[in-house]
């Protein structure tokens, strides 16, 4: 495949066309040059061309597992500060659950002494072990002490508040949802990201897991996390995201390419336990 990073990743480097086969790099230049994501993508897609149900959620599975490769969990960090979090270069770095930005941030160490660090929005604990661990598309930089407050908890609309942090659109909260299950709240914009996330998560994993994978959060948070997916829809900045992932671990997340596979899919109807 010829998207697959072929060289050695040398740790926190910015020269990100360098992981790159020449003709993957003039690829990727041109898809951020197209809005529409040109031919490129197309190829990237064309398996999973006219199908919906399963058969999408299974062409997707084999589409993002081809070409994935596992960096090590250091090396994903020092990618996630020093590159994947940073794609316009200011050394700004925007904590996930409130969307307040610190900085300068060049490198996870940096990173981890402003007060973030590694967010798994799958927890290691359900499951995001092994490759799924250091997987980018669900790593994000995360205050430390609201990190302890989500701790594993699954993502939710909060109905009864008990804690928060940051004012107004900053706000992030944990507390009770309406079926009284403890969930965390992020700020408006982080919503249709991590949900996107968790759903490229799913689709990832749930057919080739890693051990101790369960749905137990997935399924709790399911209808949410289709709500946010509509109501923060994708921009520029999660789509450069995705372009710097793929450099560093050779897949794409489908949902932010095509975020009208969520309603083919048609997670809602999948099978139980599927
Ligand atoms: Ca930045
Ligand atoms: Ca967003």
């Amino acid at each position: 495949m010829q998207l697959a990073p072929v060289a050695a990743l040398a740790p926190s480097r910015v020269a990100s066309v360098s992981y790159l086969a020449p003709t993957s790099a003039a690829a990727v230049h041109q898809r951020d040059a197209s809005p529409d994501g040109g031919g490129d993508l197309d190829k990237y897609y064309a398996t999973a061309q006219g199908k919906q149900g399963a058969d999408l959620l299974r062409a997707l599975h084999l589409i993002v597992r081809t070409g994935h490769v596992d960096r090590g969990y250091a090396q994903a960090r020092d990618e996630l500060f020093g590159t994947v979090e940073d794609t316009d270069g200011d050394n700004q770095i925007e904590d996930l659950f409130t969307g307040l930005t610190r900085g300068p941030i060049t490198d996870r160490k940096n990173g981890y002494d402003k007060g973030l660090n590694t967010e798994h929005t799958w927890p290691q604990s359900k499951g995001a072990t092994g490759i799924a661990q250091s997987d980018l598309h669900h790593l994000h930089p995360g205050d430390t002490v609201t990190n302890e407050k989500r701790g594993s908890h699954p993502y939710g609309d909060v109905s009864k508040m008990t804690w928060s942090v940051g004012e107004g659109p900053n706000q992030a909260k944990l507390g009770i949802d309406a079926l009284g299950e403890t969930v965390f709240e992020p700020h408006a914009s982080a919503k249709g990201d991590i949900a996107r996330g968790l759903l490229y998560f799913y689709t990832r994993y749930s057919q080739s897991r890693p051990s101790d994978f369960t749905l137990e959060n997935f399924n709790h948070e399911l209808p949410t996390l289709l709500k946010w997916n509509a109501a923060d829809p994708v921009d520029d900045k999660e789509r450069a995201r995705n372009d710097a992932v793929q450099r560093v671990q050779g897949n794409r997340n489908p949902y932010i390419d095509h975020p009208e596979y969520v309603d083919l899919v048609d997670f809602a109807h999948m099978p139980a336990g599927h």
